[in-house]
């Protein structure tokens, strides 16, 4: 009989509460987007009264920080944040991600580069060898989707424009699938290049520092 399948959500759940000893009493924390980093936004309310406030990378993590009376700050009122918590799609030991399954990469980033520390929280299924399994996230400036897609299909990538997706910065974002992430740094500068390029969803020149993966052995911390 094979060990159950973990439950995923408890998994999250697992992360979320485990990334809350990385938050500094008194400090301002960089707060991601997804459905882990909703764990975490949870397990936060429970401490609320230990924190100043969060800056928000979404109107949806906004949202449910505020539905915690959690404070949001705008990200131009803080010079820098000693921690920001996000979730990824893959991640590879070297704390290079993929990002922006979620569709808020751009300011993902940004508050990302705010950043002192960035600790990442997934369940153990986000860990791969190389990163481009999952599809890769492009925020990219409408007038400029087919082009960038072209670019894309020139280095055996397979872009497909996200049906009905308008991001928090009125972009559109391209997947691309087929892509083999085996230089994430420089991959990453090169379409950062890329006329009508927001952003792309690799996080590879800044990586997460520290990784929390829910396992069902327990949390597994990759630094
Ligand atoms: C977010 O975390 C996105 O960049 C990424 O897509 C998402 C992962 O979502 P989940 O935690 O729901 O798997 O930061």
């Amino acid at each position: 009989m094979s060990a159950a399948a973990p439950d995923v959500a408890r998994l999250k759940a697992l992360v979320g509460e485990a990334a809350l000893a990385y938050v500094p009493p008194g400090s301002v924390v960089g707060v991601g987007t997804g459905s882990t980093v909703n764990a975490f936004i949870d397990a936060l309310a429970r401490a609320k009264h230990v924190i100043a406030g969060a800056v928000s990378s979404s109107q949806a993590s906004s949202e449910r920080l505020r539905g915690h009376g959690i404070p949001v700050i705008d990200a131009n009122d803080v010079e820098t944040l000693q921690v920001y918590i996000d979730g990824a799609d893959e991640i590879d030991a070297s704390g290079c991600m993929i990002k922006g399954g979620g569709a808020a990469l751009t300011r993902e980033k940004i508050v990302a580069d705010l950043a002192q520390r960035f600790v990442c929280i997934a369940d153990g299924s986000k860990l791969v060898d190389v990163l481009g399994r999952f599809p890769l996230p492009v925020e990219v400036i409408p007038m400029a989707a087919a082009q960038v897609a072209r670019r894309f299909v020139a280095l055996g990538g397979r872009p497909a424009l996200r049906a009905g997706v308008v991001t928090d910065n009125g972009g559109q974002i391209l997947d691309v699938h087929g892509l083999a992430i085996t230089d994430p740094a420089a991959l990453e500068a090169e379409i950062n290049q890329w006329p009508g390029v927001v952003s792309v969803g690799i996080f590879a020149r800044n990586r997460a520092n520290v990784c929390l993966l829910g396992t069902a052995a327990g949390v597994r911390t990759l630094t």
